[in-house]
């Protein structure tokens, strides 16, 4: 059976691949897409997912909806230019004009408007920051019974996570510490959550060896593609550094399409809505529920990854 998802990303190199892994899903039909500019610039976000639905969407029609939220804490600019990088990639410029549509909808409105048309639940893959599906459930209450689950990137309840800001204490992850406030209306929410944490994503490095596999691929249309974008990154070499990349995103994304890649355990935690360990979450007896994916089977979701990109 195809399972409706709708996909709300940031921009990043891991984001546009998970869209585009998206497409590329057999039993899933991807209803929308809402791009909203914290780890990335609005305009090349945009654009590059309308092109990367062109280019691998099967000719699908699917409207890509721009943000208007805006966050607290924003993105260090350096990780913001990746959109501008990949939206740039011949491979998605061979045939112009554009044909997928902008919607004219903003993200959250859009949103609403794609849960209220589908006849059923639809599956919410969040890997951004949580602020267009707040301010849908604030405007729309009723969309809450039309969401199947939503699978989120964000969260920690590791000691440490990957934020390391000036007034910060560096125990919250980026989505989450992006705009708290959002984290804490969607907990007060019924919504079912498996939340994809750092606990799992830091299994998933970007290392060397993969890199390798998918150069040593690279006549394959997909796998080059897949390839050129992780070019754009740092790897993790010698040691982890704040700017070193996971495949966050794409681990939140491949447990879509097959959850046999990860382990899960319910946990209750709340959020930190300010102060210095603002968009931390915390475990907590009579906190809110979820279901923390905990650990990744590293192997199988890299090799998961490369047969779903590869084109041929
Ligand atoms: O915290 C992880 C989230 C994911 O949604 N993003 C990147 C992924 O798209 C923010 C982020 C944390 N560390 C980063 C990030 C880094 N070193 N480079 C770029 N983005
Ligand atoms: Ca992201």
């Amino acid at each position: 059976m195809t399972k409706k998802v709708y996909l709300n990303h940031d921009g990043g190199v891991d984001d546009l691949i998970s869209l585009f892994l998206l497409l590329k899903m057999e039993d899933i039909e991807l209803i929308g897409v809402g791009v909203i500019p914290a780890d990335c610039y609005l305009e090349p976000a945009v654009s590059a997912s309308r092109k990367i639905i062109d280019r691998f969407g099967k000719g699908k029609e699917i409207e890509v909806a721009a943000s208007t939220s805006r966050g607290k804490n924003p993105f260090p600019k350096d990780w913001r230019m990746h959109a501008f990088l990949v939206d740039a990639l011949p491979i998605l410029n061979e045939f112009k004009p554009v044909k997928t549509k902008e919607a004219t909808l903003p993200a959250h409105k859009h949103l609403i408007e794609a849960l209220r048309n589908s006849e059923e639940k639809v599956t919410l893959v969040f890997v951004g920051p949580l602020t267009d599906l707040a301010r849908a459930l604030e405007e729309a209450p009723d969309i809450e019974e039309k969401i199947e689950k939503l699978a989120w990137m964000g969260g920690t309840f590791l000691e440490k996570g990957n934020v390391e800001e000036p007034e910060h204490d560096g125990t919250a992850e980026w989505n989450a510490f992006w705009d708290p406030e959002a984290v804490k209306v969607v907990w007060d929410s019924n919504i079912k959550i498996d939340l994809v944490a750092l606990e799992s994503t830091n299994m998933v490095p970007l290392t060397l060896d993969i890199r390798d596999k998918w150069a040593a691929e690279r006549t394959d249309l997909g796998i080059d593609f897949v390839g050129q974008c992780y070019a754009m990154v740092p790897p993790l070499v010698h040691f982890q550094t704040n700017s070193t990349y996971f495949l966050w995103d794409v681990l939140t994304t491949a447990t879509i399409g097959d959850e046999g890649l990860v382990k899960k355990k319910e946990v209750k935690s709340f959020v930190h809505a300010d102060g210095p360990s603002q968009g931390k979450t915390e475990l907590s007896e009579d906190g809110r529920a979820v279901q923390l994916v905990y650990e990744a089977d590293r192997d199988r979701f890299f090799n998961y990854l490369t047969d779903l990109a590869r084109e041929n």
